[in-house]
């Protein structure tokens, strides 16, 4: 009802509200029609009550698949190297037919291998799997945005939507969201009924399927940490790991919440495991927590989700790592620290935005320089 329907996606104004699951559904159905060749609109499969969870995979036409590109400002360079490696070639073949009178049988000089072209790697983000913290989805679009109407015009993403495919579901429980535009506002899980009739509703946060119901999670129904009746029986958890599962490329994956400014790594369930590639994950993280500092200054701490705030099983990083192999598998708590809590003011939308883009840049990044 506080939304309308002609908005400029374009215009600041739209990054500085909230907005209902169907302004948000039409944002991204805006986006594939006025760009047809980078984004294309996927469909995760439908909630409990029939919503659509669509997202955005937004992927360069140019295709580079360029994993060896190690600089940072090299394109250019790239293009010069390989005209005079032509050149250098043309001369070397022809001094080494007058020295010899034969042609060049030497694999030395044969053309440059073009790479295999292979599926690009895949990028996986997600807000809104708690229904009330609506800077999630928010944000989450804001950086569909960024990506779309950066590319072809800033360098840095035009590279990285070159090299990497993006997918990005700006609101993965839209029962839940529906429910706090329309109902109540401090609703967390999603809407799915339960063995008690008057508490509807599974923590989709705690029914992932790796190391499910290991603490940290309840098995009570009316509890918001409801972990539901098994692992995987919540519609949202299961249409993102299908969709994790059939792509089999992902890299990395970040489910965003509010609120306490965190970077959170894997493991939530299991206090005592350190995942194996614990250095290249912290590393990571430590420097997208930077690249969001530079912006507004706000600091968020980086660590494992058991040691920076709580046990909790069930969650969806630790599934991404532990069962999918998604290397770089985070959950972020986005802002603010607790003045506002999930009733964040809508003037905070913009600058949380941009910092957080400045973060996932920097991951996506880190991770092509790999
Ligand atoms: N925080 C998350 C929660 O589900 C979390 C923290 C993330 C736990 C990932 C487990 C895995 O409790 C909020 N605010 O929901
Ligand atoms: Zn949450």
């Amino acid at each position: 009802a506080q939304d309308h329907n002609n908005w400029n996606f374009t215009d600041d104004s739209f990054w500085q509200s909230y907005h209902d699951f169907a302004t948000l559904n039409n944002f991204t159905e805006t986006m594939v029609h006025q760009f047809p060749d980078l984004v294309k609109r996927t469909s995760l499969g439908k909630t409990y009550e029939g919503r659509e969870v669509f997202g955005l995979t937004i992927h360069g036409y140019k295709r580079r698949d360029d994993d060896d590109d190690n600089d940072d400002d090299n394109d250019e360079d790239e293009d010069v190297i390989e005209k005079v490696y032509d050149e250098v070639k043309v001369i070397a073949t022809s001094w080494w037919k007058w020295l010899t009178g034969r042609s060049s049988k030497s694999s030395a000089f044969a053309k440059k291998p073009s790479k295999p072209k292979k599926h690009p790697k895949a990028i996986v983000i997600h807000g809104g799997q708690h229904a009330r913290e609506w800077i999630g989805p928010a944000v989450v679009s804001y950086i569909a945005k960024e990506l779309i109407l950066g590319y072809g015009n800033n360098k840095k993403i035009t590279r990285l939507v070159d090299q990497f495919e993006f997918t990005i579901v700006p609101v993965l429980n839209a029962d839940g969201y529906a429910y706090t535009w329309e109902h109540n506002r401090m609703w967390r899980k999603n809407r799915q009924p339960t063995s008690i009739p008057f508490c509807p509703g599974i923590d989709p946060n705690r029914n992932w399927g790796y190391q499910w119901n290991h603490g940290g999670s309840s098995s009570n129904p009316c509890s918001e940490a409801y972990h539901g009746p098994a692992a995987f029986a919540a519609y949202e958890p299961k249409m993102v790991a299908d969709y994790i599962t059939q792509k089999d490329n992902v890299v990395a994956y970040i489910d965003f919440h509010a609120y306490s400014q965190l970077w959170m790594s894997p493991f939530g369930g299991d206090c005592s495991k350190v995942p194996k590639d614990n250095e290249d994950i912290t590393e990571a993280g430590l420097g997208a927590a930077k690249a969001l500092k530079d912006v507004h200054g706000k600091k968020f701490a980086v660590g494992s989700v058991c040691n920076i705030i709580y046990q909790a099983s069930g969650g969806s990083l630790d599934w991404t790592y532990g069962a999918a192999g998604v290397k770089y598998s985070y959950a972020v708590e986005l802002r603010d620290t607790g003045r506002h809590g999930f009733i964040l003011p809508k003037e905070e939308i913009l600058p949380s935005s941009e910092e957080t883009f400045a973060a996932v840049l920097h991951l996506a990044n880190f991770i092509r320089k790999r």
